[in-house]
């Protein structure tokens, strides 16, 4: 059993799509363990994303990941962290397989609707950024 971090980025609560991308996680059998909404400052979207601060976008996306409400969720399942992947789809919604959630919605590389962990270390580090261990329901 794995853990994963999942975001529905501004541009997917903005355009009323937590349902669908909830739906689709719960259709491929991940269970939701967790979830809140959170408006994140500008500062906190940049310490999530620290990783990227050298990255010519690291502004316009931290100031994007700022500009509404986020959805995020801790995803429970065997092999969520790879599942979640294949169900985003590629970063840039231009190189998205067919009916992943970013190449059906994704606005552009960078309003792409969903953040998913890409490897253990990150997905702890990740869901320990949003939650403590008592409001995760495993
Ligand atoms: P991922 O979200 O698919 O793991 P990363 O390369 O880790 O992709 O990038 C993190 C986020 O940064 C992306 O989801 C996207 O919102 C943004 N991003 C990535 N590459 C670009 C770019 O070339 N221009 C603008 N934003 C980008």
């Amino acid at each position: 059993m794995e853990r994963t971090l999942s975001i529905i980025k501004p541009d997917g609560v903005e355009r009323g799509l937590v349902g669908e991308v909830i739906t689709r996680f719960e259709k491929a059998g991940i269970r939701i363990a967790a979830m809140k909404m959170r408006h994140l400052t500008k500062k906190e979207a940049e310490a999530f994303y620290a990783v990227h601060r050298e990255r010519p976008f690291f502004d316009s996306l931290t100031t994007y990941m700022s500009s509404g409400p986020v959805v995020v969720m801790v995803l429970e399942g065997d092999q969520v962290i790879q599942k979640n992947r294949e169900i985003m789809g590629a970063t840039n919604p231009a190189d998205a397989a067919p009916g992943t959630i970013r190449k059906d919605f994704a606005l552009d590389v960078e309003k792409n609707t969903v953040h998913g962990s890409d490897a253990p270390e990150t997905a702890q580090k990740e869901i320990a950024f949003f939650f403590s261990e008592l409001e995760i329901c495993s």
